[in-house]
């Protein structure tokens, strides 16, 4: 007799409402995604089975914030539920001052407009899509110093997505203090493949700067999965309370961009909060001009209601361990049958490194991209490139930028799928996996100006 294996987690929710799935046969696929011009970006929702394109926006609320919803308090000025809100968010994230967005980008649009001066320098832990974007549209130039380890997907560093003192430091030396608006860190690095920064390097990343006089803006959106790896996996943090390793990571931060998608287990909704009382004004005017009045940012009363409830349920505990556990299930899985994949497991999702999964396809043919359309032609599952398309082109030789990573993300949402579905998504990497040989590469037909990845089209060579 084999003993059963105890699991470390199970959901801590029943289901109470349902949404059929549909399924679609292979011809119908390959038909789709030609039309889609091989982005899965530009397929419709409907001929998708299992949806992993993104954790953004994509969660289910529980009955407590559908409840919350209808106590949506829709009055052009001083919602109720914006009080809530800022409530919430001093308690939980400690800043004294709230400008809700219609998403996190809104948030880095007004951050950006307001600190960053042409010319200006923006180090950060590696780059994000919309931030970056933002900080170039306001005439400032990012900087990577995230540690080497966060390049290397077979790395095992615990906390990849810790900055690199020295990085920044001698950024300062070359650049000088004054042309540098900000630094960004963000808690658990997406385009690093889901990697938490630790504690101990927020805290020293706050002495550095302070010695300067620069400011540090945290990209919060997924700080709570961030906080949880910090109780997991650093020393002393063990038997902190979520809400306690939360407040600390803030405290060595000056503000917060903030997409609520996320952590925040709503559909729409994001926020600035920061503590300088002089910022905060400007940012409470500029963002009537692009999102709405500063005590709705674009949303509705109902959506802040349910982002402030949000924030109560994703510092739970037994949330957040079914969240990151639902991933290391995946994760887990995978690796034991011998595929690529970036590890540590990420918070929110699995990612595949399509340049060892996909050896024979340069990266001029957009391995990730083909292996994102192939796992769709497979299976109907849902994923996004995370590579070359992604990073974009040089804004000043106009080459494509070959990022070291070459991904494909398998982006979890918070409490949709259940294991049953982890099983088929394992299974279908798999059978990928097993043909992987015959699999071509792509040609780009197609390249918008901005964000490419969105709308880029390409043909199969
Ligand atoms: C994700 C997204 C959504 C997205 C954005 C751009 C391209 C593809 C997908 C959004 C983030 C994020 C971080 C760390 C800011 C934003 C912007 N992520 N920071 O991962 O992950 O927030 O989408 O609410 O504007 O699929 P926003």
């Amino acid at each position: 007799m084999h003993k059963l294996e105890k699991r470390a987690w199970a959901e801590p929710f029943k289901i109470k409402v349902v949404e059929p799935l549909r399924m679609t046969t292979r011809e119908y696929r390959e038909r789709a995604l030609e039309e889609a011009g091989y982005n899965t970006f530009l397929l419709r929702s409907r001929d998708v089975y299992i949806d992993l394109l993104t954790d953004s926006g994509t969660n289910a609320m529980s009955d407590n914030q559908w409840a919350g919803m209808m106590l949506g308090d829709e009055a052009y000025a001083g919602s109720e539920n914006y009080y809530h809100l800022e409530d919430k968010v001093r308690q939980y994230y400690g800043y004294k001052y709230l400008v809700p967005t219609h998403q996190g980008r809104g948030a880095e649009h007004l951050i950006s407009q307001i600190l960053i001066k042409p010319g200006d320098f923006v180090p950060g832990n590696m780059y994000f899509t919309t931030t970056r974007l933002h900080q170039e549209l306001a005439g400032g130039t990012f900087v990577d110093v995230i540690i080497d380890e966060a390049h290397d997907p077979e790395s095992l560093h615990p906390f990849k997505g810790n900055l690199d003192l020295g990085k920044l430091e001698s950024l300062i030396q070359r650049v000088g203090a004054n042309r540098i608006s900000y630094v960004t860190a963000a808690a658990t690095v997406n385009m690093a493949g889901g990697q938490p920064i630790s504690m101990q390097n927020l805290r020293e990343l706050r002495q550095l700067t302070a010695k300067h006089g620069i400011r540090v803006v945290l990209d919060a959106t997924r700080a709570i999965e961030n906080a949880w790896f910090i109780k997991q996996r650093e020393a002393g943090y063990e038997s902190h309370s979520m809400p306690d390793i939360l407040l600390e990571m803030c405290s060595y931060t000056d503000a917060c961009t903030m997409s609520g998608k996320k952590d925040l287990l709503v559909n729409i909704g994001g926020f600035l909060a920061l503590n300088d009382t002089g910022i905060f004004e400007e940012a409470r005017n500029l963002v009537v001009v692009y999102e709405g009045l500063h005590t709705y940012g674009g949303l509705a009363g109902r959506d802040l209601e349910a982002m402030a409830r949000g924030i109560e349920e994703a510092v739970q505990e037994d949330h957040i361990r079914a969240r990151v556990g639902q991933v290391e299930y995946v994760g887990e899985r995978l690796l034991s049958i011998g595929i690529p994949i970036v590890v540590p497991i990420g918070g929110h999702a699995v990612f595949l490194d399509a340049k060892r999964f996909l050896p024979q396809i340069d990266q001029l043919q957009f391995p990730a991209q083909v292996l994102a359309a192939e796992l769709y032609l497979e299976s109907g599952i849902r994923t996004m490139e995370r590579g070359i398309v992604s990073a974009g082109r040089d804004k000043v030789t106009g080459e494509n930028v070959m990022p070291k990573l070459e991904l494909v993300r398998l982006t979890f949402p918070r409490r949709v799928y259940t294991q049953a579905h982890c099983d088929v998504v394992t299974e279908a990497v798999e059978a990928v996996y097993d043909r992987r040989k015959k699999v071509r590469g792509l040609r780009m037909v197609y390249e918008p100006k901005y964000l490419r990845f969105f709308q880029t089209r390409f043909e199969r060579l």
